[in-house]
């Protein structure tokens, strides 16, 4: 395995980074998972925007261009020799003092992992995933927006420990008005009456890539889709729910707190999804 940082790369047992780094010490950093489908790598530069637009945020000045970056990844990707690849590309603040200030580090680091991915069993996708609602909220957008993509993950661990007491999978974390935001690693659609809903950004989500390819899909499919606010009972009530991320694509949901979810396996259209989904991710992309 050989790990790009800073412009090297090194084998993964000397791909160490300092202690003084604000990415360690804070969580002062942005990232993204990106996946590569037999040597193209999935909506490359989207991705990259999506990074650059976190750290423009948090006002770290990513030190490379972005075509640059670009560039670094296919590399990456062709010096481990991989086809199907799970890309893990990550900003840190760089190495500072003992004190909050961001403006004391030194350059920003960037680190890019690209291995093999684990993915979820098939009989998920094939039956459907269980879910619970959590106790705990998503971030607060006027806080800490769930739009960045930070390495402050805490918000989404503990969403994901109370998932895992509950022994699911995932969890569907709820803003502080109690309206469906997402989940802790993936975006969510319902279905219902022929129609797709996914919450609005405003609602305190990450603006999901897949989430969009899936918007882009309905639209070709003739589907309509709505971008609104809608609540628990709405999910309980729904024909179809599904979930989307880099690392699960397209997996439905079959049970929501206890609650069948349709007809309790996967829809007709969650179904017509997947299959468009994975017909694109195989022919689209930057080839490595
Ligand atoms: N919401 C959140 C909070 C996420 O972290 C998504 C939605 C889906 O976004 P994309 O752009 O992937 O469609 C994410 C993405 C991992 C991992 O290793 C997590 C994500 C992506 C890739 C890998 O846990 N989260």
């Amino acid at each position: 395995m050989k790990i790009y940082i800073n412009g090297r790369f090194y084998p993964k047992e000397k791909a160490v980074i300092s202690v003084y780094d604000h990415g360690l010490l804070y969580g002062d950093g942005v990232f993204e998972g990106i996946r590569a489908y037999a040597g193209n790598i999935f909506k490359l530069r989207e991705h990259i925007d999506r990074l650059y637009e976190s750290a423009r945020t948090i006002m770290l000045k990513i030190p490379i261009a972005k075509e640059r970056l670009v560039q670094e990844v296919i590399k990456t990707v062709r010096a481990n020799r991989l086809k199907d690849a799970y890309i893990r590309l990550v900003v840190t603040r760089g190495i500072g003092t003992l004190g909050l200030n961001p403006f004391k580090c030194g350059k920003p680091q960037i680190i890019i992992i690209a291995d093999k991915i684990v993915l979820y069993p098939r009989e998920f996708y094939e039956e459907g995933l269980a879910v619970v609602t959590v106790p705990t909220q998503r971030n607060l957008a006027e806080a800490v927006s769930p739009r960045v993509k930070s390495l402050n993950y805490l918000n989404n661990i503990f969403a994901r420990i109370e998932a895992n007491n509950a022994g699911v999978h995932e969890a569907i974390m709820l803003n502080s008005q109690g309206y469906v935001a997402e989940c802790t690693g993936d975006n969510i659609f319902i279905v219902k009456k022929g129609v797709l809903k996914t919450p609005p950004l405003y609602v305190g989500v990450l603006e999901g890539i897949t989430r969009d390819e899936i918007i882009a899909i309905a639209k070709r499919l003739g589907v309509e889709v709505q971008e609104t606010v809608f609540t628990r009972h709405d999910v309980f009530n729904a024909d179809e729910c599904f979930l989307t991320g880099t690392a699960a694509e397209v997996i439905p949901v079959v049970r929501v707190d206890g609650r069948v979810v349709g007809t309790g396996k996967p829809g007709k259209l969650t179904r017509r999804f997947m299959a468009a989904f994975h017909q694109i991710v195989r022919t689209v992309g930057v080839q490595v």
